[in-house]
């Protein structure tokens, strides 16, 4: 493929310098944002992953503030999720939906303050959406986005290298737990999240100029665990079954042919965006469901379109994210499969620009 060609209108990152230090070797564009998707290759960045621990530049994981007293009924009118469970130690994953039920983003939600809240958002505007609606039914919020950048820590040495930097207490940490860690005489909101099944942190950096100093404290502390600059892994995350906005599903999704049913809460229904098509969809069911495919294929070209599932003659389906899996020696794939058809063991075919595969419905990748 041809470069990316840098502008101001593709923005940098408070690490980019340091990113690029570590050898970048593709980026993709996430938010407006450089999101790096590759050092030494797919495979061997999985490989480490897996193995060590990474330091993943994901300020393109871009935060909303939602700030004010009108912050929390403003939030719980954008979700399905019941945010009586937010708390300020705690982190939640909530779908943002449109009128039609029809997935916005898939955020993160954290209570920074009182009455401060950050959306941390996948790849769709959803600052331009918070603010419309803040400003057209007369919330009293401020709706802003923040120098605020994550940096993930990833991978089963992931404790050992925080413990290092921010003190023991940071393991304590439950998953999607929160709080704040102090090193460089900084406080750090820090959670245990991330865009990987390999365990580790998410340290939202708040103020860009703390971004290098903090990267190098990093991989100074990090050296002995091989520490290494990387990013969201294609094979890592379908593995695991974490979707990606965009790819995995886009406003024509529901939450529930997303497989995110458990962050829908029936009493939330009749106050949120989307509440009444979601409970339609309950009554009739869904027509489709996102699901774990295997592919059988020794090389796969990269899933930059949907790639048709068949049944004979018939569409059943599209894959939307695949990759060959060096650990599992399949091709391993993300996709939608059609009501009847979407039974763990159904054989399809997969219909890709280099060839048409057999393609097998499984329940998961890890179970
Ligand atoms: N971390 C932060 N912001 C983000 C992401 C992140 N913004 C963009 C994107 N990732 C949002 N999407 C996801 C998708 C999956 C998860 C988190 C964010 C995730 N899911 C858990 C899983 O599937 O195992 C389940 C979460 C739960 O059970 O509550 O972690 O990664 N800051």
């Amino acid at each position: 493929m041809a470069l990316i060609a840098p502008s101001r209108r593709l923005r940098r990152t408070p690490f980019s310098r340091g990113v690029e230090e570590q050898g970048v070797k593709a980026y993709t564009v996430y938010n407006r944002m450089l999101l790096p998707t590759m050092f030494e290759s797919i495979e061997a960045d999985y490989a480490h992953l897996k193995k060590h621990v990474q330091v993943w530049d994901v300020s393109c994981e871009r935060q909303v503030q939602v700030q004010g007293p009108g912050a929390a009924k403003l939030l719980q009118i954008l979700t399905p999720r019941d945010l009586r469970k937010l708390q300020p130690d705690r982190g939640l994953y909530v779908p943002i939906l449109n009128q039609n039920g029809g997935m916005l983003n898939d955020p993160v939600l954290l209570q920074v303050d009182f009455d401060t809240f950050w959306i941390s958002i996948a790849d769709s505007d959803l600052l331009l959406w918070v603010k419309a609606l803040a400003g057209a039914c007369g919330f009293d919020v401020e709706v802003t986005e923040p120098d605020v950048s994550p940096l993930a820590v990833q991978g089963p040495k992931a404790e050992e290298l925080m413990a290092r930097v921010f003190g023991d207490a940071v393991c304590d940490l439950r998953f999607f737990g929160a709080g704040r860690f102090r090193t460089r005489n900084h406080d750090y909101v820090i959670t245990r999240s991330g865009y990987s099944k390999q365990g580790g942190f998410e340290i939202y950096v708040d103020g860009s100029a703390r971004g290098m100093p903090l990267w190098e404290e990093l991989f100074e502390a990090g050296k002995d665990l091989k520490v290494r600059a990387g990013c969201p892994n294609l094979i890592e995350r379908i593995e695991g079954g974490l979707l990606s906005y965009g790819n995995d599903m886009t406003d024509e999704n529901t939450p529930f042919e997303c497989g995110l049913g458990k962050f829908v809460d029936d009493n939330q229904l009749d106050h949120c965006f989307g509440g009444r098509a979601l409970k339609e969809e309950r009554e009739a069911g869904s027509v489709q469901e996102v699901r774990a495919i295997e592919i059988t294929a020794d090389k796969l070209p990269p899933c930059d379109r949907a790639w048709p599932l068949h049944l004979g003659a018939a569409i059943v389906g599209q894959v939307t994210s695949a990759a060959m899996s060096p650990d599992f020696g399949v091709g391993v794939a993300i996709g939608m499969v059609s009501r009847g058809h979407w039974d763990a063991g159904t054989m399809l075919e997969v219909e890709t620009p280099e060839g048409t595969f057999e393609a097998k419905v499984r329940e998961s990748f890890w179970a």
